[in-house]
């Protein structure tokens, strides 16, 4: 299966050599990184007072279910230095599932497309890098609509 779009974030440590590591982890658990965007700089939000993030897509491919990729990533994280706090709080690396190819999820543990990512540059711009006429499977715009609607909102 491909069209998988996971975010990575962190603001904590070396992120640049952590999502480096976080993709060759990725790899050997045969989550197989396709395309990967540009990785930006952005301020913390909602708290811009905490370390600035480091943000990039990737596109990979999976044969398993989403409930295993997510146990698989959030392995990663962990492995990572991932430590589980409070909503937000600064982090070595998040790694969320942002899309599914055109599939909609709704399971107690995981939510695709990914709720808050029409809201976010931080997100949206990265995937315009790999994706900018890919169309949100519930909002019905692509990426680049979302990315213009939020700059221009
Ligand atoms: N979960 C549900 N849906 C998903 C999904 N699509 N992908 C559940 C991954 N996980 C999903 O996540 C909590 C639970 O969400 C998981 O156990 C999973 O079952 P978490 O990673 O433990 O906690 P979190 O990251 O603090 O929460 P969340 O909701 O993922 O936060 P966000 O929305 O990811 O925001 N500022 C900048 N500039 N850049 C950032 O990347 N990220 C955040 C975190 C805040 N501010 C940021 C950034
Ligand atoms: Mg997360």
């Amino acid at each position: 299966m491909k069209g998988i779009y996971l975010m990575l974030g962190g603001n904590l440590g070396d992120v640049a050599v952590t999502f480096r590591e976080a993709m060759a982890l990725l790899s050997e658990k045969k989550i197989m990184v396709l395309r990967v965007s540009e990785s930006y700089r952005t301020p913390a939000w909602p708290d811009a007072s905490q370390p600035e993030y480091l943000n990039q897509a990737i596109e990979v491919s999976w044969e398993g279910t989403p409930e295993d990729l997510l146990a698989n990533i959030q392995e990663v994280e962990t492995a990572l230095g991932r430590v589980r706090s409070v909503r937000n709080a600064n982090r070595t690396l998040d790694l969320d599932i942002v899309l599914w190819g055109n599939a909609v999820i709704h399971s107690p543990a995981l939510v695709v497309p990914h709720p808050r990512m029409h809201e976010r540059l931080f997100v949206l711009n990265p995937m315009c890098d790999l994706a900018p006429e890919l169309i949100h499977p519930t909002l019905g715009k692509t990426m680049a609509q979302l990315r213009e609607h939020l700059r221009s909102g």
